[in-house]
């Protein structure tokens, strides 16, 4: 009973509050909003400009892929197209229509497109800030809400300035300044060159960043959760973030938090610990599709068959097919050997937590083999 009150205190501690009914409270509030809060992102700006392909990079499609959305296609629809996150249907990209067309009226526009249901819109402009980008940014001020200026396509003029003898920073520098020339009206706004073709580049991560760091606090997880780890900082950003809400998983599939019964068998909760593993394997980027499309960018096909370790096969295994209670138990027991015996009984706060956060580590090793291997150190 000792050791039981004692798991419990752990429990009460890692969730910063007084009580175990409290920490089972915010354990529920976290991991609710951690798996179903909604992000809905607007990307607009002219037809052309490149948004179908950000919605794409967003999603961690290439254009081909079979779910993308259709580029290079000349706007027909005046309706704004979902594209839900293949792996988070909590998070839709929207691809809106084209503003600049002759009837295009900023205030008429927003209408239009509900401009409610969004968290923030994406502007992206693939040659100059125009008038309407300007109007547009103006009116989505003024109704409260929140927009940030993206620049595309800098790697065709990466490539294009660089025949022309001048090098990659020089023409970075170049397109910033004139951004912000096209744009000084408005203030001082960020603005991001991005190329949707290589989001490991440029200033993707940046704009991740910002995005992170100016949405409220409970959707800053959802965000984290889906956007693709194309560098070594986002997926650093993805690790801690997992490693913050580990509490609340084992807090609420435990034994603790359900019913504190002596003698109680197994009762960890196999849905919350699937459900961690599967998000961190496919946050990570370590699923076959991921993992194929990754392969074809950086031209590396030995990553689509890259030999996971013994003990991310057995994540994989686990994250993917619904194991019952039993075969969970021993997979709990084969990570950590000292809840060999604790499995036949209860299984500790303490002993899940730690499994969930050795599973973490060794995904977050292979994520951090595949972006080596993928050249993306
Ligand atoms: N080089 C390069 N081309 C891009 C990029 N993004 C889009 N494109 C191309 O630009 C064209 C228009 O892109 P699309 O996404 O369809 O623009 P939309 O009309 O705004 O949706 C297509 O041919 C895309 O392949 C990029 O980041 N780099
Ligand atoms: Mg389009």
């Amino acid at each position: 009973m000792e050791s039981q009150s004692s798991d419990i205190n752990e429990a009460i501690q890692a969730s910063g509050e007084a009580t175990l009914e409290q920490a089972t409270k915010k354990a529920k509030e976290e991991i609710n909003s951690f798996f179903n809060v909604r992000l809905d992102i607007a990307v607009t700006g002219e037809s052309g400009s490149g948004k179908s392909s950000f919605v794409n990079a967003l999603r961690g499609l290439k254009d081909n892929d079979e779910d993308a959305a259709p580029t290079g296609v000349t706007e027909t629809t005046t309706e704004p197209t979902p594209y839900q996150h293949p792996t988070m249907p909590n998070v839709t990209l929207w691809d809106l229509p084209g503003i600049g067309t002759p009837k295009f009226k900023a205030k008429t526009y927003l209408k239009n497109v509900t401009f409610d249901r969004y968290d923030f819109f994406l502007i992206v402009s693939s040659v100059r800030f125009r008038e309407n980008d300007i109007m547009l940014a103006k009116e989505i001020k003024k109704k409260k809400k929140v927009f940030y200026f993206v620049r595309s396509k800098i790697d065709h003029d990466v490539q294009s300035e660089k025949r022309k003898g001048i090098d990659k920073k020089e023409t970075l520098s170049k397109i910033r300044t004139n951004c912000e020339e096209e744009l000084k009206r408005i203030g001082n706004p960020n603005i991001f060159l991005v190329s949707s073709w290589d989001t490991s580049k440029f200033d993707f991560e940046k704009l991740i960043g910002i995005l992170e760091s100016e949405l409220p606090q409970n959707k800053r997880n959802t965000l984290l959760q889906f956007v693709p780890v194309c560098t070594v900082a986002i997926l650093e950003k993805k690790v801690r973030m997992f490693q913050k809400i580990a509490w609340a998983a084992a807090l609420l599939s435990g034994a603790v938090a359900v019913a504190p019964v002596p003698g109680l068998s197994f009762s960890c909760d196999m849905s919350i610990v699937g459900s961690f593993f599967t998000s961190i394997y496919h946050s990570f980027g370590l699923d076959d599709k991921s993992l194929k499309r990754l392969s074809e960018r950086v031209n590396k096909p030995h990553l689509k068959s890259l030999k996971m370790s013994p003990l991310v096969e057995k994540l994989i295994k686990i994250s993917s097919l619904r194991l019952g209670a039993s075969a969970l138990g021993e997979f709990l027991c084969s990570l950590v050997p000292a809840a060999g015996s604790a499995a036949a009984a209860v299984i500790s706060f303490t002993t899940t937590r730690n499994v969930l956060l050795k599973g973490l580590d060794a995904l977050a090793e292979e994520a951090r083999k595949v972006l080596r291997e993928a050249g993306l150190e």
